[in-house]
């Protein structure tokens, strides 16, 4: 018999994480732009997406996914991204910091970390494995720390020690994510005393939360495109503290023993 297309091999589901993500609103876009009629995409989180890979992989089955770099997935398993010939998930993003207004005035020891943090891709790969392969992420992200005292002193030093005050860090529970913030929660701490919550919600509330005053702080802003709606809500009522991760990619990823190459070829 004939042998079925890719969009019969995976029933024209395309597997999702949390609805707020701005992934899911670009896949959205994607299903729309390239004309994928009666496909699906199905909300989930992070976690239910990487199992979902997982099991996949293990079964040698077809899947896609809603993904992205840095992430410990491209690590463990054999992956590539689908082309994106209309470009629709844009191009190279940069993940960037967001305060409070007022937090300078109120907390300008926190607010020089945060302005300052900056790390690489490499860098937040040896936290996500770490905890990807079973340590808590306060574990990870204290091991890093330790093991990185030159990095963490060019953003601490100098700095009034904050004895006990409290701040509270809002985070999406996506790999990366928990990553970045458990790093600058561990370095607020240690180096300089802070108690620091970190508080996991979803997108929309991450950043309601620091437009709001109600979170200090967050390191997981991707721009300029997946949180593009994000900003321009919220613009006047957060602080754009830059950049503090450049170098990723968002986009539709399927096993590399998929024989597909380019979203378009979803349409055969
Ligand atoms: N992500 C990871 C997020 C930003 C960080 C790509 C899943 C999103 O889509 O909003």
């Amino acid at each position: 018999g004939a042998t079925k297309s890719i969009a019969e091999q995976v029933n024209r589901q395309i597997i999702g994480i949390d609805p707020g993500a701005g992934i899911m609103k670009s896949t959205a876009q994607a299903i729309d732009t390239y004309g994928l009629k009666d496909w699906k995409l199905v909300e989930g989180s992070g976690a239910a997406m990487t199992a979902a890979l997982e099991k996949a992989i293990k079964d040698k089955k077809p899947i896609i996914i809603t993904g992205w770099t840095p992430h410990w997935m491209f690590a463990k398993h054999e992956l590539k991204y689908l082309k994106d010939p209309k470009n629709v998930f844009g191009g190279d993003e940069q993940i960037h910091t967001f305060a409070r207004l007022g937090l300078k005035a109120d907390h300008p020891s926190a607010y020089t970390v945060l302005d300052k943090f900056e790390w690489t891709p490499e860098d937040m790969a040896v936290v996500m494995s770490a905890i990807q392969g079973g340590k808590k992420p306060e574990e990870a992200a204290k091991e890093w720390v330790e093991a990185n005292p030159d990095q963490v002193n060019g953003w601490t030093e100098g700095l009034a020690l904050a004895s006990g005050k409290s701040l509270k860090l809002g985070y999406v529970a996506w790999d990366s994510e928990i990553a970045s913030t458990h790093v600058v929660k561990a370095v607020l701490e240690s180096k300089l005393g802070y108690k620091v919550t970190a508080l996991q919600v979803e997108a929309g509330p991450m950043w309601a939360g620091i437009a709001g005053g109600d979170t200090d702080a967050m390191v997981a802003a991707w721009l300029p495109t997946t949180h593009a709606d994000y900003l321009s809500k919220y613009k006047d009522k957060v602080e754009d503290l830059g950049p503090n991760l450049n170098g990723t990619k968002t986009g539709l990823v399927v096993p590399s023993y998929m024989d597909i190459d380019s979203i378009e070829d979803l349409l055969k």
